[in-house]
């Protein structure tokens, strides 16, 4: 019996497997080894070439080298398969001590943010916001507000004419005309109007040529001075401060009667006097009143059933005074500089950590 080849074929396994080093390796070996048509099977094959008395020592031999065999081959896969889990790991290692990336966040504009703030505000009281146009008639600009022609007060606002009868809105009054004149003569009205107007200026640190206006208007049966006064209050403590108060000034505008122009005290000294209140205690932010009959009138309101309240103020102003701005022209010419100083916070709003 020539027990020779099963140890040559032991022996070749042996110096093949060490130099195994992949799994494709391993796979291809256990092939040649102990596939159908591989070197083991090679040597079962040899049995029938034996005597009956030689075959259970030769078949005991060869399964012998066979379990060797797979047991190498089985072991040698685990410590390879490890091995490859273990270089897969390490390539897609994260380094969780790495700066994340950063993207540049954008900053709320100051202005619309205060004009938001405000329409939020008067949105929480029923409000509604009317928008118009910003090229006007002179008649809703003026004559419908109790401007006529000869009117003196129309002085008062230097006008850039498109025509002789169409111009750049001086105010948002003309979005409030047009409000009231489709109602048709039957109330409520309750409206806000927000926007851009125009007047002819020289630009300087407190004048734009362009800036926001936001103007208000009640009108129902029995509006009376003390629904204007309460609202403003309450406008003045939801934007400066729950501690504000209000003061109300006699005033004249033409299309109200009678006219107030409102302060609130100073929201930096708190009434005692200081830079931003001129030692006076007390910062004007708007001008309103009754609304004048004859607007109702013309707009197709009976006065004598109709009464109604309205109010003008400007964002810039306001917004100035907030955030401690001291130039308009910041708020038009777009210098990143600026508006970055303005620093998204997590509700949304605005800070402007230097004040
Ligand atoms: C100011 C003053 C004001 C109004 C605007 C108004 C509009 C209609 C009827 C009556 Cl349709 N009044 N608007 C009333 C009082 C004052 O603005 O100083 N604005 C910055």
């Amino acid at each position: 019996m020539d027990t020779a080849g099963i140890l040559e074929v032991r022996q070749s396994f042996d110096d093949a497997i060490s130099d195994v080093d992949n799994l494709n390796a391993l796979q291809q070996l256990k092939v040649e080894y102990l596939g159908k048509k591989g070197k083991v099977t090679g040597l079962m094959k040899e049995m029938k070439n034996l005597s009956n008395e030689e075959r259970p020592e030769y078949g005991a031999k060869v399964n012998e080298v066979r379990t060797h065999i797979t047991e190498a081959i089985e072991r040698r896969g685990e410590v390879l398969e490890e091995a490859a889990l273990e270089e897969k790991l390490r390539e897609e290692t994260i380094d969780v001590t790495l700066p994340g990336r950063t993207f540049s966040l954008g900053s709320p504009h100051p202005l619309s943010r205060t004009i938001e703030d405000i329409e939020d505000f008067f949105l929480g009281l029923g409000y509604e916001i009317a928008e118009g146009y910003e090229v006007e008639t002179d008649y809703y600009n003026f004559e419908a507000l109790n401007l006529p022609k000869s009117h003196p007060a129309r002085d008062m606002q230097d006008t850039f004419y498109i025509s002789e009868e169409t111009l750049l809105r001086t105010h948002t009054s003309p979005v409030q005309a047009r409000t009231m004149e489709a109602q048709e003569g039957r109330g409520p009205v309750k409206i806000i109007c927000p926007g851009k107007v125009y007047r002819r200026d020289s630009d300087d640190a407190t004048h734009s040529h362009q800036f926001t206006q936001i103007e208000g208007l009640v009108v129902d049966r029995n509006i009376r001075m003390s629904d204007l006064k309460g609202t403003l209050e309450l406008f003045a403590k939801e934007i400066f401060g729950a501690e504000r108060e209000i003061r109300l000034r006699p005033s004249y505008f033409p299309f109200t009667e009678p006219s107030v122009e409102v302060d609130i005290s100073c929201f930096k000294c708190k009434g005692a006097g200081c830079n931003v209140c001129k030692g006076t205690g007390w910062i004007e932010i708007l001008g309103a009143g009754m609304v004048h009959p004859n607007v109702l009138e013309m707009a197709g309101f009976d006065p004598d059933e109709y009464s109604g309240f309205a109010f003008g103020m400007g964002p810039d102003r306001i917004a100035m005074l907030k955030y401690g701005i001291e130039d308009i022209r910041h708020f038009y010419t777009n210098d990143l500089r600026f508006i970055n100083q303005f620093k998204a916070t997590e509700d949304g709003g605005a800070t402007n950590e230097s004040i």
